[in-house]
């Protein structure tokens, strides 16, 4: 067959299409099989060669679950709320609800020309509103539960996006969206109690496939702390100045205090701080640094020492000095700490610079040199000398701190609430009602969706308003609890609300009763499957489960966890081996592949340039090896011409479908293409095949290349009415007994110098082995002449003589 892809490739799309052969089928009487990706961003500049390579792992395990009889859900849709499309629509005054739809087609079109066998018909885009309804009746939920709440607090400001963003979207001080520098700034801010779920979310990792690191990263952002809570004295008042504490056992090295410069009991005792100047001043210095500058561990640690106030330690009763210095975070613990310089560092490094006491209360290390943060027995400590492990003298010191009342036990976690609106238009408006009387109420359900008004101006004021305060009559409404006169929230959702719960609508795309049907539900839950990037395994992969868990706490979804497995690809780089960029000029775009290599070589392409989770670079030398074995699997039809079937090219059939079809299994798709390269050398080498073998071979690489499959197995007559595909034929078998090789190539040895090869068969006899050994003409020179004195053979590894 002349393989021409520009015919055959959008041929078999159309039949896939007009014939269905993609539906999931709700409720069908097969095994489920529910494989995600993740679903992307319509930006305006279409595809990346990376969408390819995440889509087609979950694509190939697809295709290969088809065929092995499985019921497959394998969705798209987009996520299509977001930033982009908005200053777009800000630049050329388009509305961005048009934007997106355009990018949308766009993208469409670009996924079905990879031949990508999602069932289309469940396709959604998080900025309709169909979709949005089911966003803000969720949010609503929700918010009845008490898991929404609005707080004035210090919020990381972009001021050239304008936007408040979340610590997670402003790591390193920078924007996540345009890279400016991130400004602290007091606001008001809606946020959803996802630290009230931090133990179910860490606990349900046990019950979840996800590969270890993906776990440990997860672990990691949630930032499980067990440790005290204690009450210091505040010196002349009856204040508690209240620390939170892992090493509750070190309180006898207590030697200061800081509390962090934000800490609300500096104004309060303003009146008794004689340098309140100086404190001013370094607050308004603080002001200026983000979270990032602040926690990173610098030595050359900055603050100011009270003048007339101190703190009291409760447990000596002694007075320690207090300041303020800016490497203790008001968002963490209480946003004050007992300091003890001999065993943390950062408080060694701040009392060497500002000559606080250092008191050693753990033997070992030297504490004129650093800080020691190894075990030892407690000394300098009262009723705690003598203890040699920090489980016991922080449980009898515990015992101490609650019987004499001055604190208790708690647990900290470094993730925290996630700050839930933008002061943005292209959002899921929040469905909230500010209501002078009632307060805030949620609209009623029966009146979602709350749309997003139409605007002119997509610009979001500079007083950090969203575009939708503009809107007079967006704004004034009814407080539907009184009815009295009442103001909407104008703030959106952030990008992350739409994709918190996608998964589910998947499941029944089009319900308008509810987000999706509960037997629907049952039925295709959890995602068997979802494949995505590593830069999503945190925010995203937290965010989702959390409405999830949720969801199931209320009783609307029948499992915990929504992704009973999770894997993960490497990027592709540039040719150059950077990172792929415009600016560096070294893009790849997917659809110049397709159109001058065709798709089925772009698929097998990202699937075999290396290993599916590590990064590699691109290379267009690999792209021409993969479109030349193609065409050499395009010319196998010449030689099916064997009537009988060879024993060696058996062997090698099953062998190979052993290997591809693990090897799919274990997402090693290079090295199951690999094999299926060998294969075809074998076929070459044996000069004529059976159609049968032929048969076996399509289908194995149909999942990678479906197009060229297809139209070979129409060509040997498989497809008589146009509607019999390949790739929803049956996953070929192996017979385990034929992927053993019958026999083996071994060395004979001469006084166990290698002197010849022989091929035995596996179970041959010491005797056959032995006259095959004498049988080889170098050995025979040899051993001409000498008395041959002893003869060893172990099977598969040694044939020796020993002679003289
Ligand atoms: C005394 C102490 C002695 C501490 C010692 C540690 C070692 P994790 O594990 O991250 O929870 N800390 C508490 N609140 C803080 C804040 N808001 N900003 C900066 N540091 C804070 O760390 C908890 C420890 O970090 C606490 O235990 C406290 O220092 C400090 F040998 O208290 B520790
Ligand atoms: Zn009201």
């Amino acid at each position: 067959m002349k393989y021409d892809f520009k015919k055959i490739e959008p041929k078999w799309q159309a039949a896939w299409e007009k014939n269905r052969a993609f539906e999931a089928v709700d409720f069908s009487e097969k095994p489920k099989w529910y494989g995600l990706v993740e679903f992307p961003y319509p930006s305006g500049v279409g595809m990346h060669v990376g969408h390819i390579k995440a889509y087609s792992s979950i694509e190939v395990i697809s295709r290969k679950r088809r065929m092995q009889g499985y019921n497959v859900l394998f969705p798209m849709g987009f996520d299509s709320f977001g930033l982009p499309a908005e200053n777009y629509a800000v630049k050329t005054n388009t509305h961005p609800h048009i934007i997106t739809e355009k990018n949308i087609e766009h993208f469409t079109d670009q996924l079905k020309k990879v031949g990508f066998s999602f069932d289309w018909d469940r396709e959604f885009a998080t900025s309709r509103k169909d979709y949005y309804k089911w966003t803000q009746w969720i949010f609503i939920q929700l918010f009845k539960k008490g898991l929404v709440f609005r707080a004035k607090t210090l919020v990381n400001y972009c001021p050239h996006c304008k936007v408040v963003l979340s610590n997670e979207d402003s790591q390193g001080g920078k924007c996540d969206i345009c890279h400016s520098d991130v400004v602290q700034l007091p606001k008001d801010v809606w946020y959803l109690r996802i630290t009230q779920y931090a133990d179910k979310l860490l606990d349900g990792l046990n019950d979840v496939e996800y590969p270890e690191s993906i776990k440990q990263q997860q672990v990691s952002w949630i930032g499980k702390s067990t440790g005290a809570f204690v009450n210091f004295g505040l010196d002349g008042t009856d204040e508690k100045l209240e620390v939170y504490t892992t090493r509750c056992d070190t309180l006898f090295g207590v030697t200061f205090m800081v509390v962090a410069p934000e800490h609300p009991v500096l104004d309060k005792y303003k009146d008794r701080i004689a340098n309140w100047d100086e404190v001013e001043a370094y607050r308004a210095e603080c002001a200026k640094k983000t979270e990032f500058e602040r926690t990173q561990l610098v030595k050359d640690k900055t603050g100011v020492k009270l003048d007339g106030l101190c703190g009291i330690n409760p447990i000596t009763g002694k007075k320690v000095p207090l300041f303020i210095a800016d490497y203790v975070m008001m968002g963490y613990g209480t946003g004050a700490i007992m300091a003890v310089p001999a065993h943390d560092q950062r408080d060694w490094d701040f009392a060497k610079k500002f000559g606080a006491e250092i008191i050693p209360v753990i033997e070992g290390g030297d504490v004129e040199k650093e800080a020691y943060a190894g075990d030892g027995t407690m000394i300098n400590s009262d009723f705690l000398n003598g203890y040699t492990n920090k489980k016991d003298s922080i449980a009898r010191m515990l015992e101490e701190i609650e019987k004499r009342g001055i604190g208790h036990k708690g647990i900290q976690y470094k993730m925290k609430d996630w700050a839930f609106n933008r002061q943005r238009y292209w959002g899921e408006p929040i469905p909230l009602v500010h209501c002078p009387k009632c307060g805030t109420v949620a609209i009623p359900e029966s009146e979602l969706p709350l749309e997003l008004p139409d605007v002119k101006n997509f610009e979001p004021g500079t007083d950090g308003q969203s575009p939708l305060a503009k809107i007079d009559s967006f704004v004034n409404c009814k407080c539907p609890q009184c009815g009295g006169d009442a103001k909407r929230e104008t703030d959106t959702m952030p990008q992350w609300a739409g994709s918190s719960w996608y998964f589910l609508r998947f499941c029944d795309p089009h319900n308008d009763k509810a987000f999706a049907d509960r037997r629907k539900l049952d039925y295709w839950m959890p995602v068997d499957q979802y494949n995505g990037g590593m830069e999503h395994v945190t925010r995203h992969l937290l965010y989702s489960r959390f409405w999830h868990h949720f969801l199931y706490d209320i009783g609307e979804v029948g499992c915990a966890e929504p992704y009973a497995k999770r894997t993960y690809q490497g990027m592709i780089l540039g040719k150059d081996g950077e990172k792929m960029s415009k600016s560096k000029g070294n893009v790849v775009d997917p659809l110049d592949v397709v159109e001058e290599y065709g798709a089925d070589t772009l698929r097998t392409y990202v699937m075999f340039m290396g290993d599916y989770t590590s990064s590699a670079p691109w290379s267009d030398d690999t792209v021409k090896g993969c479109k030349r074995f193609l065409d050499r699997v395009g010319a196998l039809t010449d030689i099916a011409t064997a009537e009988k079937e060879d024993a060696k090219i058996e062997s090698a059939l099953h062998k190979t479908i052993k290997k591809v079809t693990e090897d799919i299994e274990a997402m090693k798709f290079n090295t199951a293409i690999a094999s299926m390269m060998a294969l075809i050398n074998e076929f070459g080498r044996a000069g004529a095949i059976t159609k049968n073998d032929l048969i076996t071979f399509i289908k194995l690489l149909s999942p990678f290349a479906p197009h060229i499959t297809e139209e070979i197995w129409e060509e040997l007559g498989m497809n008589p009415d146009g509607k019999t595909f390949c790739t929803l034929s049956s996953w070929p078998e192996y017979d385990e007994a034929k992927t053993k090789d019958s026999t083996i190539e071994i060395g004979v040895q001469v006084n166990g110098k290698v002197r010849g090869t022989v091929t035995l068969a596996v179970d041959c006899t010491r005797e056959e082995a032995f006259a095959a050994g004498k049988a080889d003409e170098n050995v025979q020179k040899f051993m001409e002449g000498k008395t041959v004195v002893k003869e060893i053979y172990v099977p598969g590894k040694i044939l020796n003589f020993v002679v003289k």
